[in-house]
């Protein structure tokens, strides 16, 4: 299916992974209303077979982020009502049916760090770039970039990219947390296809709870953390998904952890 600005397609024996393509490759992705749009609509309504979604860019780079050609025309409640369009799509990516691994390369930029962010992994190549040129555009941040990105790589490091426009290199990115897997240039798609493989033949109640739970969790008091937790245990292990899981195990026909 092609939506505008961009591409999607379900792939795997069950067609359980669903593969997003940013398709502006001549615009580096940059990501105008119709594609944010597109997003938000697509995973509001992945078909129900998928588990697992990947999402790549075409051409030298995932996302050049916001596309600035759109900025000019806008007044002080457009772009109010404009950043909340953002935050819808992102939301309904970040806590949509699937987990998301963004599969990362070239430039990650002001709204594509945005986008990365609010995926679940983010598997990055040797060519991945991090910035965030809002500062020096006299902008700021507006696709839930300030309380995605700190709870990254943490306030100072955020506040420093903005202010200086420094530019933070795939190693250094890897070092501080933007991506969790640095992989040879080229091959970002791959593993992220793999790890989507992977993760979709999980239970899926075990990645709602991950994608749903966990980063509330997060959010909460200790206190209040500990008693979602629990809730969270108690109806995971309830389920008869996981029961028939843990038995595979002890009779012998599930995988052991294999040392790393
Ligand atoms: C664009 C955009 C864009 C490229 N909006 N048109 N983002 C930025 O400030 C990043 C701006 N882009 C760049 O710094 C560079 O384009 C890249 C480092 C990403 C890539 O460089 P390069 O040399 O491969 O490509 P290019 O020649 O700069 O760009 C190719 C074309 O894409 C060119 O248009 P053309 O008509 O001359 O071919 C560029 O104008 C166009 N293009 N990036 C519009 N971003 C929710 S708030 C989020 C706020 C933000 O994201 S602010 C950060 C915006």
């Amino acid at each position: 299916m092609s939506k505008k600005s961009i591409h999607f397609e379900c792939c795997g024996e069950q067609q359980e992974v669903a593969v997003i393509r940013l398709t502006r490759g001549a615009k580096r992705n940059a990501l105008n209303d119709a594609l944010i749009l597109s997003l938000r609509d697509l995973f509001e309504s992945l078909p129900g077979s998928v588990r697992a979604a990947v999402i790549h860019g075409e051409g030298d780079h995932f996302c050049a982020g916001l596309d600035l050609s759109e900025l000019q025309e806008r007044d002080a409640g457009q772009g109010m009502h404009h950043s909340r369009s953002w935050h819808k799509a992102l939301e309904a990516l970040q806590y949509g049916p699937v987990p998301v691994i963004a599969a990362l390369h070239g430039a990650v930029v002001g709204g594509g760090l945005e986008l990365a962010s609010a995926c679940h992994i983010r598997v990055a190549d040797e060519s991945t770039f991090y910035a965030l040129p809002e500062g020096s555009r006299g902008i700021f941040v507006g696709g839930g970039g300030s309380v995605r990105i700190p709870r990254l790589i943490g306030v100072a490091r955020m506040t420093d990219m903005m202010l200086t426009g420094r530019v933070y290199n795939a190693q250094d990115g890897e070092r501080i947390g933007l991506a969790q897997y640095l992989v040879p240039t080229g091959t970002a798609f791959d593993k992220a296809l793999e790890l989507a493989k992977r993760i979709a033949q999980n239970a899926p109640l075990t990645n709602y709870a991950l994608t749903h739970v966990l980063p509330r969790i997060a959010d909460q008091p200790a206190d209040q953390g500990f008693m979602t937790e629990a809730m969270m245990a108690a109806i995971a292990q309830s389920a008869p998904e996981a029961k028939q899981r843990v038995r595979d195990f002890l009779e012998g026909r599930a995988a052991k952890v294999q040392k790393a």
